[in-house]
């Protein structure tokens, strides 16, 4: 797992011959020093010793095999896989400003088309000219096509275009990147409804994810991003970004734990080719 190199391996197994207490209690420290926070740790460890006892595990090694486990089982919550079963289907990035949302569009864009889809870009940050400028620029990389406005327009009313230019070019996935930040977050909140409300218009019955974008070195702070947004927007998904930038992989567990939302795909940089569907069991083989 070359992509997860920078993710620490839990060492605490070196210098422990008996699973005790003490090898619990350093288990605990270890795990919430790798951003996994105070309630999913206590959760890990506690599932720990409950396997460990009823399998009657002794060896290290075992022990080290079932905590991948207990963490594996933790991260698979739900659908892994994007659902693009309609012609168009449409993918909603949201998230605060900076996550990397029209970098992950601009990846995935590229990703797709790989995969033979035809893939429209939607430019839904209206908020700052510069916005569209980024995913113009994206589009071009990837070689796909991009609908956008004046900055200052209506969100939905571009993301009403998309749909529209969808339909007449027979577009597989229409991909709509949002703003992060608005004057306040009421505004951003009715803003994404009001483009998830056109989406169920325009395309009644559609295939739509809506994927949260998360920074992974902002840590525990992502969590509680995650939770408005969640209640504001019915979160489908999390891309988690910026792994690449930090050694605690932790939190991957903590948002998939805590929210009960599938982490879908991991962004490792910031070029095109540095985007990968989340591979729980690649992952926690890294961590343990
Ligand atoms: N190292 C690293 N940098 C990333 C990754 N994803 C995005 N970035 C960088 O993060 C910065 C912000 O990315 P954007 O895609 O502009 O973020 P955004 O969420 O669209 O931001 P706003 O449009 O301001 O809301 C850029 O410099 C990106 O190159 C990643 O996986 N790894
Ligand atoms: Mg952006």
């Amino acid at each position: 797992m070359g992509f997860f190199d920078k993710i620490k391996k839990l060492n605490i197994f070196a210098g422990f011959s008996a699973i005790d207490d003490d090898f619990y209690d350093e288990l605990e420290e270890t795990l919430i020093l790798s951003d996994m926070g105070m309630d999913t740790t206590l959760k890990a460890v506690e599932e720990l010793k409950s396997r460990v006892k009823s399998e009657k595990l002794k060896d290290k090694e075992e022990v080290r095999n079932c905590l991948r486990r207990v963490l594996q089982d933790m991260l698979t919550v739900g659908d892994q896989g994007l659902d693009l079963s309609t012609r168009p289907s449409v993918i909603l990035f949201i998230g605060v400003n900076g996550v990397g949302k029209t970098t992950t569009i601009g990846k995935l864009a590229a990703t797709l088309k790989a995969q033979g889809k035809k893939v429209l870009l939607c430019a839904g940050d209206t908020f700052r000219a510069a916005a569209a400028d980024q995913l113009t620029i994206w589009s071009q990389r990837a070689g796909v096509e991009i609908v956008k406005q004046h900055e200052g327009a209506d969100p939905a009313s571009v993301v009403f275009d998309a749909v529209s230019a969808a339909k007449a070019r027979n577009s597989d996935v229409i991909l709509v990147d949002t703003a992060g930040r608005l004057h306040n977050k009421q505004n951003l909140m009715n803003e994404l409804n009001k483009i998830s409300r056109i989406i169920d218009r325009e395309l009644p019955g559609c295939a739509k994810e809506t994927l949260l974008v998360l920074d992974a070195t902002t840590g525990q702070n992502g969590l509680i991003q995650a939770k408005q947004f969640q209640e504001a927007a019915g979160v489908t998904g999390i891309v988690l970004t910026k792994l690449d930038g930090t050694a605690k992989g932790g939190i991957t567990v903590a948002i998939a734990d805590t929210l009960q939302i599938p982490v879908k795909y991991v962004g490792l940089g910031e070029g095109i080719e540095d985007l990968r569907p989340f591979d729980a069991e690649g992952f926690t083989e890294a961590l343990v």
